[in-house]
């Protein structure tokens, strides 16, 4: 059994529906911990809708890429359309920590590009633990997190798991 993380995102369709199903989808892989839903102004071409944000920790059997698989199987499911890069998607799923590996191949690197830089990411992941590290830096330290530029929708089970 690894500890994963995985990042949600959605700011086309219905988002809590879609990030709700998609924890569903997640649970099926192993045992899940989801994080409060967050609401935060999009990274990138601002002329594209809000995103909501989540994280899960997923702990499960399955290796990297046969995770990876089952991501974008689910991204695939929920009719995802992405337009253009950093833009509006209906779902994009993240592998963002898989245990204490580091990965680098052509289909994945991990611990997720950019994780350090972007709170929609790392206030999730630090509702699921909040003395996560990455690379030995704690993320609760990180600068960013002083200015938080998001907002909590929904402190409950809003994924109703
Ligand atoms: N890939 C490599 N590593 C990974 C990994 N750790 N997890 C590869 C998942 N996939 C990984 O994915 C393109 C390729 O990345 C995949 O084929 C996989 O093999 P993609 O989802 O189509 O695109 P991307 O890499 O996610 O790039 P994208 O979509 O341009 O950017 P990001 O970094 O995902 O950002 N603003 C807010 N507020 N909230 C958001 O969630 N998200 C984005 C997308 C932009 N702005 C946002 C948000
Ligand atoms: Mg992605």
């Amino acid at each position: 059994m690894t500890l994963t993380y995985i990042g949600l995102g959605s700011n086309l369709g219905d988002s809590l529906q879609i990030l709700s199903e998609a924890v569903h989808k997640l649970a099926t892989l192993g045992t899940v911990k989801v994080s409060q839903l967050y609401q935060s102004p999009p990274m990138g071409p601002q002329d594209q809708p809000n995103y909501l944000n989540a994280a899960v920790a997923l702990e499960t059997d399955l290796a990297p890429l046969a995770l990876l698989d089952e991501l974008q199987r689910f991204e695939q499911e929920s009719g995802r359309v992405r337009l253009r890069h950093w833009g509006e998607r209906t779902l994009d799923l993240d592998l963002l920590i898989y245990g204490e590996q580091h990965i680098q191949n052509d289909r994945l690197t991990v611990p997720h590009v950019g994780v350090l830089e972007r709170d929609f990411v790392l206030k999730p992941l630090l509702d699921l633990d909040e003395n996560l590290q990455i690379k030995g830096q704690p993320l609760k330290d990180l600068p960013i997190l002083n200015n938080p530029n998001l907002t909590v929708l929904d402190a409950g089970n809003w994924a109703h798991l």
